[in-house]
């Protein structure tokens, strides 16, 4: 389960791709089973708790994992085209592709915004909260009716 949960959350693990736009009658309860099914892959040490180091290693598992030329950068077609809004939000320095840092920055953006009681973790609650938020961010990038949130 873990190996096929990873390449599932390859690109949605960088907030770039989302299966909460999934337009079917049942995407709430599909979304909600990724959110629950990320959350344990993302739980390195289970504890019921995603900390910022595990939010890292998640990270870079989902960097790692699109880097096909294993150029330690993302371009566009690596990311399967995105949404040019969306793509100039993660390039921060303009220069074309992806690092780890500005994926990694976007990441932790989300993180202290969703952690909404400031432990410094993500509850599962949380970690919904969080996955929906990055939904909510392509939908707003991505053309009106093009994709819409599972929640
Ligand atoms: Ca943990
Ligand atoms: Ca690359
Ligand atoms: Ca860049």
């Amino acid at each position: 389960m873990r190996a096929m949960t990873a390449t599932l959350c390859a690109a949605a693990a960088l907030g770039l791709v989302s299966v909460w736009t999934v337009p079917v009658a049942n995407a709430a309860s599909l979304a909600e089973i990724y959110s629950r099914l990320a959350f344990e892959a993302a739980d390195g040490n289970g504890d019921q708790v995603i900390d910022e180091a595990e939010l890292v290693a998640d990270t870079a598992a989902g960097f790692v994992a699109l880097d096909d030329n294993g150029d330690r950068r993302l371009d566009r077609r690596e990311l399967a085209e995105p949404d040019p809004a969306l793509f100039a939000r993660l390039d921060r320095n303009r220069d074309g592709s992806v690092s780890f840092a500005e994926a990694l920055a976007n990441k932790v953006e989300m993180f202290e915004h969703v952690d909404s009681n400031d432990d410094g973790v993500l509850s599962i609650d949380e970690a919904i909260a969080f996955d929906r938020q990055a939904c909510v961010k392509l939908a707003s990038a991505a053309k009106p009716a093009a994709t819409r949130c599972g929640y």
